[in-house]
């Protein structure tokens, strides 16, 4: 696994470790375990899951690449190499795979000490390269202990950029099959190397990596037992062209610069936050529901005869920042165009997103925005389109719908998936830049009200995460573990309740890495979790590296994470805090929601609703 990981690991060991703090649950449905003592649990952090026994391999790990994979992948489909490794100080056999046409895969299996467990990672981004990240698992002590067999691929095709998608092929490798036939082919192997099938599977992946959690839960309800879908990029049509190219707009003068810089979002933020936090009866700094605050940035605004705009906003910003907030709406009707966008508190994760750091760059969220509209988005070949092509009205909307069911992962309709036992866990960071919590929270209605609240509960949960930014980051607590909960859900019949989070301590996440955000090369803008710089679509004509944001920007964004540890019940229960502020133990329970009204009105209501998806 990651060096990424391996940070977060050990500073946050206990983030897992329910039992220590099952006292705090007493408000909650289930009935807690007995607690063990301080010393029991401090000397073994209990093992979620069954226990089950660990395997040895019974094949030589290079005998891996005569397995055959033409059955899952077609002609010339084919292990290419299989070699022993070293991760984490686990010995494991490696394979890289090519599955027909061009379905890049990479298998780790340990060597010894399998405890029968597969997981398949997601990737962000557009992917276009293996990323083997695993997150949301902080202190999971089955995979720390290198007990998984864990794969992932490049989803059919490299590089940066959407070209892939004028390519039927790698379109529809993207869209669905490339992680399905992944699926197949790491089964294969597991039954190759070991002599055994894996006991459970299962997919845990973030951003574009939770829409294709969603997409095998709704396409392929038989591949995995469990599914973790991290800030998923379900509403992927809509996402990456309206969403980011209205973000791109909203900051954009008439001169083509940006209006709202980095430097002026700590003044807003901290306006937001004297305005709303203590909206969730927890004065922490953090907003556990955006949706309780109405703040105006208006109130920002400079005086007319103000000298002095440090600690005030210019007209031009508050429109922005009012756009931000508002989202698009169609001109004739008044509808909304989007399902949501950024939230109250998000603020100083806008950096680097769709607010650069001076006048001179390039906005990030024009470069997502290009990237799919020319070759992604539309069903006509459309190419060269500038920002200037997207029309904010239901016109242009309507042109998204073709490549819904080829992209989108807003089925709600998850019978299949519930008949073959599956459970699904749904996460979102309420401070998320990229992609709004909005879109998983109504996804998570549309499932209720598809299958009935009653069924939905019995396989589905959702966490929301206060102040967390996209997968992770942000000035909330960003370091929790779902796999462990899941583990529990699919191998003991435990359902998920609350889950505690901490505050990723500074650096962890960024173990073994140089400082400034990883390594990665100059000029490029801070990248979310998980996607690599060659994932990036290119850059604008004319546009170089250096005129970009600098590295570091977002992890600079000012801001003190809270160290106090958090419990995130499922939503839409909240943790009220019984004594104290913001501390765990006897002191936060499990309690009613704070917020209950359904997802507003929109434009694209009805791709919530169960649909037919398109192969290719
Ligand atoms: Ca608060």
């Amino acid at each position: 696994m990651s060096k990424l990981m391996n940070g977060r690991r050990r500073s946050v060991l206990w983030a897992c470790a329910p039992a220590l703090l099952s006292f705090a649950l007493a408000g909650c449905d289930r009935k807690p375990p007995q607690p063990p003592t301080q010393n029991e649990t401090a000397a073994q952090p209990p093992s979620p899951g069954q226990a089950l026994p660990a395997i040895a391999a019974v094949q030589d790990c290079g005998a891996l690449t005569a397995t055959d994979l033409t059955d899952i992948g077609g002609p010339n489909s084919r292990a290419t190499s299989a070699t022993a490794g070293n991760e984490d100080g686990h010995a494991v056999c490696v394979v890289k795979a090519v599955l027909a046409p061009a379905i890049h895969v990479e298998v780790r299996l340990p060597t010894q000490g399998w405890t029968q467990r597969y997981m398949q990672i997601g990737c962000g981004g557009l992917c276009g390269s293996v990323q083997m990240h695993v997150g949301a698992a902080d202190g999971c002590v089955p995979l720390e202990a290198g007990g998984f067999v864990i794969a992932a691929t490049d989803m059919g095709h490299e590089g940066m950029g959407g070209d892939f998608g004028y390519d039927a092929q790698q379109r529809a490798d993207f869209a669905h099959r490339a992680q399905h036939v992944t699926a197949l082919a790491a089964k294969k192997l597991i039954q190759s190397y070991y002599g055994q099938q894996a006991r459970y599977a299962y997919f845990n992946g973030c951003s574009d990596g939770g829409r294709e959690a969603l997409v095998e839960a709704q396409r392929y309800p038989e591949d995995f037992n469990g599914i973790i879908a991290g800030a998923p990029a379900l509403l992927f049509q809509v996402q990456n062209s309206l969403h980011h190219a209205w973000l791109a707009q909203s900051n954009t003068g008439a001169d083509g610069k940006p209006v709202l810089l980095a430097g002026r979002l700590p003044l807003l933020h901290e306006a937001v936050v004297q305005a709303c936090d203590a909206l969730d009866g927890r004065k922490d700094g953090l907003l556990a529901d955006p949706r309780l605050c109405h703040f105006d940035p208006g109130t920002l605004q400079c005086a007319e005869d103000s000298s002095d705009a440090a600690q005030c906003l210019t007209a031009a910003e508050v429109a922005t920042i009012r756009k931000v907030y508002d989202g698009p709406r169609d001109p004739a009707s008044g509808q909304r165009l989007l399902v949501g966008g950024p939230q109250y508190g998000s603020e100083l994760n806008w950096a680097g997103v769709f607010v650069p750091r001076d006048a001179q760059q390039v906005i990030f969220s024009k470069q997502i925005a290009l990237g799919s509209l020319n070759g992604l988005i539309f069903d006509d070949g459309a190419k060269d389109l500038t920002l200037d092509d997207v029309k904010f009205e239901a016109s242009m909307f309507e042109r998204l719908r073709a490549r819904h069911p080829l992209f989108d992962a807003t089925n709600p309709d998850l019978s299949a998936f519930n008949a073959a036992g599956g459970k699904l866990i749904l996460w979102h960071g309420w401070g998320d830049q990229h992609i709004s919590p909005i879109n998983t929270l109504a996804y998570h209605e549309a499932v209720e009200r598809q299958m009935g609240g009653d069924v939905a509960k019995s396989f589905e949960r959702l966490y929301l995460f206060p102040g967390v930014a996209h997968c992770g980051g942000g000035q909330g607590p960003s370091s929790f573990d779902l796999l462990s909960p899941m583990l529990d859900w699919v191998e003991r019949g435990v359902a998920p309740e609350a889950v505690v989070a901490r505050a990723a301590t500074a650096g962890a996440s960024e173990f073994g890495q140089p400082p400034a955000q990883g390594g990665k090369p100059k000029g490029l803008p801070p990248l979310p979790p998980g996607v690599k710089p060659e994932d990036l679509p290119p850059l604008p004509p004319g546009v170089k590296p250096e005129d970009l944001p600098p590295p570091g920007e977002m992890a600079a964004a000012p801001g003190t994470p809270k160290q106090a540890p958090f419990l995130i019940c499922p939503y839409p229960s909240f943790a009220k805090t019984t004594a104290g502020e913001g501390t765990l133990g006897t002191t936060q329970t499990c309690g009613p929601a704070l917020f209950t009204d359904p997802t507003p009105d929109w434009v694209g209501k009805d791709l919530f609703k169960p649909y037919a998806p398109r192969a290719e």
